[in-house]
């Protein structure tokens, strides 16, 4: 019907057929794409249907009957702010464009309740289920977000191990994901979690590709820029915050939290360290100061003493992101709270607890009738919650099988960002049984490395040595043994020649000179020493090995991940949008009879049902029949179940 429409159109007949026939009659040719794309979505669906998806082969599978997650609806958002001078917005966003990164600061300290962030479209889901929440479930509730929570701090929903696993397990793009979400949350602030000079990558970056990066994410809808940098190192944070300041959007410099700041034991770690560094991102330019306790570690009256410090040191307002792997995060908030702590983040109640943050409204409701209550309201909450909980049950096959509270995370000090991760990696390596034993080394290696500052990537890299330590039934003594060869990890080599930076104190001299067998380590910032990258030649090459031009979010994803966005550019040409596609779907393919609605983009969906699936023929191809909005189509897929 598509070559007909075009054979007759009274254009093409009249013989002045030209390029320009494709530009004056779009509707034809749109069509074709959006058949394109729909036979390509068609071959998705049957071949999950027919081989399953390899990322949940063999694991949990849903209940048969789930409920399905449907978005509550709120009126659109009231004028829930008030700005310095009186006038109100109906959100921070509006708020932020109004008056600017700085005075922004300056609303968030004069605030009396406490600001809160919602982390469940990032950590949350990054921490409880390996990063694998999908567009669809994520922007699906964000209109809800926009109508029925405006008077959050902002939304954290992009950065982090969002990034990659987007491309890497679940064939999106999570710059279609960022554009979703500011589309549909306009009056909300949208934070993310960058990995200071690692962009969100797990490797210290160019500068340039830096400031690319972060110059593309501003652009695409991010307004808070959490910056961080996994050894604490200020200088190798400077480039982003210099260039989220550039931008005109909020820097948060985080302060990651190690150690204990009342333990005399870890005098590394005290609270003037804090402090000093507090003082040096005020200097360097942040808006916001960050406390980021990835791991979870940050007691009640630790928390007190060092809010209050950081408040009198620093005159930025104090924002503090914990997880709940003790089980008693909550109590430091509220200890935070009552120390003066300007914001925190929580994730909502179905997606929040264990390795998550604390519980969103819960917080809410214990600080109800307090001098610092929310303004959000936990009617609100309690639904958008329902929501998520419902389409938390169809990730069941990234479950952990955590199933309490642990004071355990005390002595790992892993971050909740690895926790489940470093569970799985020790699995594949069949140390499962022997969780205790890997969680007990992974102290030991943090020692041996000198007692770091453990978050991405660095705590990739103390799991690394742990897992090693473990597998070869390696002690901390056989490791610095100069009689006894050990072949590292390629990760541990590279941080202690100074890939990632510099550790406080620098890294442990014995086992450094082991680890580098004579090679000389870098001590300065590795940004300096690397060569801009050339972006021309380099997108050349990229556009080259993709077989066609490519969008500067492209052209950044690739910078970040050259193998990871080629291999998901290839499977996105051959797949089509399987973003739009249901989770039960796009994991488990369709039941003969079963029909869906797909929409493909804003306005535009598919009507599919999938009528039957036949028998293999001699060459192993199955026929899978569908039907497309009411048109019967045939889809063959090679059986490789
Ligand atoms: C790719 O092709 O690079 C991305 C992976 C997509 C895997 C799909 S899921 C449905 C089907 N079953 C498989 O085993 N592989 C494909
Ligand atoms: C990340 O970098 O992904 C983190 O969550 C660090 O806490
Ligand atoms: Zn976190």
């Amino acid at each position: 019907p598509f070559l007909e429409a075009i054979m007759t159109h009274p254009k093409f007949r009249a013989d002045d057929y030209t390029t320009r026939f494709i530009d004056e009659t779009p509707e034809l040719f749109q069509t074709g794409r959006r058949q394109d794309r729909a036979t390509r979505l068609l071959t998705y669906v049957a071949d999950v249907t027919v081989n399953g998806h390899p990322e949940v082969k063999g694991r949990p599978k849903p209940p048969a009957h789930a409920r399905v997650p449907v978005a509550p609806q709120f009126a659109p958002a009231s004028l829930a702010l008030e700005a310095p001078d009186g006038s109100r917005f109906p959100g921070t966003r509006p708020l932020l464009d109004a008056i600017g990164p700085v005075a922004f600061g300056a609303w968030m300290r004069d605030q009396k309740r406490l600001l809160l962030t919602d982390t469940t479209m990032r950590d949350a889901h990054q921490s409880l289920l390996a990063t694998r929440f999908r567009t669809h479930d994520i922007a699906g509730v964000a209109e809800a977000y926009a109508e029925g929570l405006p008077q959050l701090l902002s939304v954290e929903c992009w950065g982090g191990a969002t990034f990659d696993v987007a491309m890497r397990f679940l064939n999106e793009d999570p710059w279609e994901r960022l554009a979703l979400l500011r589309a549909r949350m306009p009056n909300l602030l949208l934070q993310m979690l960058l990995r200071g000079a690692n962009g969100v990558g797990y490797t210290n970056y160019p500068d340039n590709v830096v400031r690319h990066f972060i110059a593309e994410a501003a652009k695409g809808g991010i307004d808070l820029f959490r910056v961080f940098d996994c050894l604490n190192w200020v200088e190798n944070m400077r480039v982003a915050i210099d260039a989220v300041c550039e931008q005109g959007k909020l820097a948060e410099g985080a302060i990651c939290y190690a150690g204990d700041i009342q333990d005399p034991d870890r005098a590394k770690y005290s609270l003037s360290y804090y402090v000093d560094m507090a003082k040096a991102l005020e200097k360097a330019g942040c808006h916001i100061l960050a406390i980021k306790d990835m791991g979870g570690l940050l007691r009640p009256s630790a928390a007190r003493v060092l809010v209050k410090a950081l408040r009198e040191a620093v005159g930025l307002p104090v924002h503090l992101h914990t997880h709940d792997t003790s089980g008693i995060s909550a109590a430091t908030v509220l200890a935070a709270v009552e120390a003066g702590v300007d914001a925190a983040d929580a994730a909502i109640d179905a997606m929040s607890g264990q390795t998550s943050q604390p519980c969103l409204g819960s917080l809410v409701e214990a600080l109800r009738h307090d001098g610092r209550a929310t303004g959000l309201d936990p009617d609100a909450i309690r639904r958008i919650s329902f929501y998520w909980e419902a389409a938390r049950t169809q990730y069941a096959a990234f479950e952990s099988d955590l199933k309490s509270g642990a004071s355990e995370v005390y002595l790992h000090e892993m971050p909740g960002g690895q926790f489940t991760n470093l569970k799985e990696q020790a699995r594949s390596l069949g140390l499962e049984t022997r969780w205790h034993e890997v969680a007990r080394t992974y102290r030991a290696a943090n020692d041996l490395l000198g007692d770091i500052v453990k978050v991405t990537p660095s705590s990739k890299v103390v799991g690394d040595l742990a897992l090693m330590m473990v597998s070869q039934e390696l002690t901390p003594a056989d490791v610095l043994d100069p009689a006894r060869d050990i072949t590292f990890p390629a990760s541990v080599v590279e941080m202690l020649r100074g890939d990632m930076g510099q550790p406080l104190g620098g890294w442990p001299p014995a086992l450094q000179a082991k680890v580098l067998k004579g090679e000389a380590p870098i001590t300065e910032r590795p940004g300096a020493l690397m060569p801009p990258a050339d972006l021309a030649a380099e997108r050349a090459a990229a556009e080259a090995r993709c077989g066609h031009a490519l969008g500067d979010r492209e052209f950044a994803s690739y910078l970040m991940y050259p193998k990871v966005f080629a291999d998901f550019d290839a499977a996105a040409r051959k797949y089509g949008p399987v973003s739009a596609l249901p989770t039960p779907v796009f994991f488990y393919g369709m039941a003969v009879g079963e029909e869906i609605p797909v929409e493909i983009e804003p306005g535009k969906t598919l009507v599919v049902q999938l009528q039957a699936i036949g028998e293999a023929d001699e060459d192993g191809l199955v026929p899978v029949f569908f039907e497309l909005n009411g048109q019967p189509r045939l889809i063959r897929i090679r059986d490789r179940s």
